[in-house]
């Protein structure tokens, strides 16, 4: 099932020579692009979770191997925006697309096609990038005879440079994956250092880490409702950095859903994000959360400045 690797790059290029860019991660809410991010980068930097619109800002994961340097570049999942917050969103996935040098649509192959993977696949083409179609999910798919006819009508749709299936979530046909990328990375040097893998300040890896935990133990309101954001960062221990996280929700109501009995479920999300930050870190933290109200801030464009969520 596997695109055979082909040893010549398209460009024409020294087939030796060391190769590097930027490539975007696009495709619908819950396709498994942070997933696939973090199985890439060997660290969980992106939050992961079943509720579609996790990722609210694009997030960079690098990738350094012996022949070349991929820049990930995870997007929110493309949906139609009705907030101002989602107009943001999806404009970060248009700039992300037009910032790289190649495009990955990624697809939930477990699922059937409805009309948003039509309109991914619209962005996609009219990127003018060479595209990646990368066919998610596979360990869900038992008859893996189901692809053929997925693929079948993706390469009538559009001219993919390469259709790769793989599962995100086992790593399944990863290498395979991260091989036919290069291939269609223009030749050139590192573009960050070979141990680093992200450029994501701390402060905004902590965030997502807490908004993953919060959407993890809630329901289906809260996801949309809620932002995070990492207000201080106190090092004067530097063996123990003190942390404050913001959780902004819209409502009184929601704010009682996120702190829980007795404080419980607000201790819950503390503690499990905290484990992930100090897996992370390699140090211990001290993290304390507080729950915001501000009525429709997904609406107000100085409260998503504030928040870093950019025009
Ligand atoms: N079985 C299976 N589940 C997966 C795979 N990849 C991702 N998932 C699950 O799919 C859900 C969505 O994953 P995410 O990585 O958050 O998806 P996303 O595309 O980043 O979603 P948004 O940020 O909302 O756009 C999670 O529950 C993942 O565990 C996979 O290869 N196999
Ligand atoms: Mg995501």
């Amino acid at each position: 099932m596997e695109t055979p690797s082909n040893a010549e790059p398209p460009d024409g290029g020294t087939p030796n020579k060391f190769r590097s860019g930027f490539v975007a991660l696009v495709g619908r809410p819950n396709a498994g692009k942070s997933t696939l991010l973090n199985y890439l980068v060997g660290e969980k930097i992106a939050a992961v979770s079943n509720k579609p619109q996790t990722t609210r800002h694009k997030i960079q994961g690098i990738v350094t191997q012996e022949n070349g340097q991929i820049v990930f570049v995870d997007t929110p999942g493309v949906h139609k925006p009705g907030y101002l917050l989602n107009r943001r969103m999806m404009a970060a996935v248009h700039d992300a697309i037009l910032s790289v040098d190649v495009v990955i649509l990624l697809r939930d192959a477990s699922v059937s096609t409805g009309n948003g993977d039509r309109f991914v696949l619209d962005l996609v083409k009219e990127s003018g990038k060479p595209s990646i179609l990368v066919l998610n999910k596979i360990d869900k798919v038992k008859d893996k005879a189901l692809l053929l006819p997925l693929i079948e009508d993706y390469s009538k749709e559009h001219e993919f440079a390469e259709i790769v299936p793989v599962s995100a979530l086992k790593g399944q046909a990863i290498d395979n994956l991260l091989a036919q990328i290069v291939k269609h990375l223009p030749e050139g040097e590192r573009i960050f250092a070979d141990d680093e893998l992200t450029d994501q300040p701390m402060r905004t890896i902590v965030a997502e880490m807490v908004r993953e935990k919060i959407l993890a133990s809630t329901g289906e309101e809260i996801p949309y409702v809620t932002a995070v954001v990492t207000e201080r960062w106190d090092d004067t221990d530097p063996a123990k950095p003190k942390i404050y996280c913001a959780i902004y929700v819209e409502r009184d109501s929601q704010k009682g859903i996120i702190i829980g009995k007795g404080g419980v479920k607000l201790k819950k999300i503390g503690s499990e994000a905290r484990a992930d930050i100090e897996k992370l870190l390699g140090i211990q933290i001290y993290l304390q959360l507080f729950v915001k109200v501000v009525s429709d801030w997904r609406n107000q464009a100085r409260e998503l400045d504030g928040m870093g969520v950019k025009e």
